[in-house]
C-alpha cells in the first residue's frame, strides 16, 4: 500500500479527480490511499491565511512556513510521517518514468503543493527531501503536478493494471516510445490496418511492433535512444534507418513536428 498525503490550499481540486479512472481503481484495490490535507486548517487566523507577501518586495505570494510545519507535526503525531516530503515546483528536477517507478515502491510520500511564486525557504530547508517539476512550463500551483504524479504512481502499483494493459508495455517503460495502435474495423476512411497485425504470426507482430517503436523514437525523440535497452537486431534496424535517411536522427525535425504522413 502506497500512502500519498497531499498538502494544499485547494483540497477540492482532489475530490472528483481521485475518484475516477486508474486512481480510483488503485484506491478500491487498497493499493493506494490519498489523504488530502487542507493547509488552511493549520493557519492561525480567522481568515485561514496560508500565504503572504515576499520579503524584499515583488509580485505574487509565498506559502507561509507555520501552516506547513504544523500540518507535518500533526502527521507525525498520528504516526504518519512520510518517507519522502516532496515539494512540487518548477525549480525541481524534471519528473521521469524512473522517478515514478522509484516512488511507487515507497510506503508513504507527501506532496506539498506550493504557489507558483514559491514557498518560504525554511520549509525547503527543514522539511523537504526532494523537489520535482513536471516540465518546463508554468502552472499556478503544484496541485495539477500532484495529480500527474499520483496518476503515474497508481498505474505502477501491483495488481492495478490488467496483465494485457501491463505497465511494462507502456511508452518509456522500455525507454522507447510506443508504436501506432489500431482497433476494428480493418478498413476505415480508406485506410487499412497494416496486414501483419491481422496475420496471427506472433513473432512477426512482435518484430513489427518493435521496429515501429524504434522508428518512432528515432524520428521524434532520438534523445531517448541513448537510455533504451537494445539488442543487436534493434541496432541493426536503427542503422538501416540512418542509411535510408542520412543526417536525420538527432539533427532531424524537432519532437512534435509532423512525420509519418499523418494527413
Ligand atoms: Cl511542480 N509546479 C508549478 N507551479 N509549475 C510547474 C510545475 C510544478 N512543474 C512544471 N511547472
Amino acid at each position: 500500500m502506497l500512502e500519498v498525503t497531499v498538502l494544499t490550499a485547494f483540497p477540492r481540486l482532489f475530490v472528483a479527480t481521485v475518484d475516477e479512472g486508474m486512481i480510483r481503481v488503485a484506491r478500491e484495490k487498497a493499493r493506494l490511499a490519498v489523504h488530502v490535507v487542507d493547509l488552511r486548517d493549520y493557519s492561525d487566523d480567522a481568515h485561514r491565511t496560508v500565504d503572504d507577501y515576499p520579503y524584499g518586495g515583488g509580485a505574487g505570494m509565498v506559502l507561509k512556513p507555520e501552516p506547513v510545519y504544523r500540518a507535518v507535526e500533526a502527521l507525525r503525531a498520528q504516526g504518519r510521517a512520510p518517507e519522502e516530503f516532496i515539494h512540487l515546483t518548477p525549480q525541481g528536477r524534471t519528473y521521469t518514468q524512473a522517478d515514478a517507478q522509484a516512488l511507487s515502491e515507497r510506503g508513504s510520500i507527501a506532496l506539498l503543493c506550493g504557489r507558483y511564486k514559491g514557498v518560504d525557504e525554511r520549509i525547503v530547508e527543514g522539511l523537504v527531501t526532494r523537489e520535482i517539476s513536471i516540465g518546463d512550463y508554468v502552472l499556478s500551483g503544484g496541485e495539477f503536478a500532484a495529480l500527474v504524479i499520483i496518476d503515474s504512481l497508481a498505474r505502477l502499483l501491483p495488481g492495478v493494471l490488467g496483465t494485457f494493459d501491463s505497465a511494462e508495455s507502456d511508452s518509456f517503460a522500455s525507454g522507447l516510445l510506443d508504436g501506432a495502435y489500431y482497433t476494428r474495423p480493418e478498413e476505415y476512411a480508406g485506410r487499412r490496418v497494416p496486414a501483419v497485425l491481422l496475420s496471427g504470426h506472433h513473432e512477426e507482430i512482435r518484430r513489427y511492433r518493435r521496429r515501429e517503436a524504434l522508428e518512432r523514437t528515432w524520428r521524434r525523440r532520438p534523445d531517448l535512444l541513448r537510455g533504451a535497452s537494445m539488442d543487436d537486431e534493434d541496432r541493426a534496424y536503427l542503422a538501416e534507418l540512418a542509411r535510408r535517411e542520412p543526417g536525420r536522427s538527432g539533427g532531424g525535425k524537432a519532437a512534435g513536428d509532423s512525420d509519418e504522413g499523418g494527413s
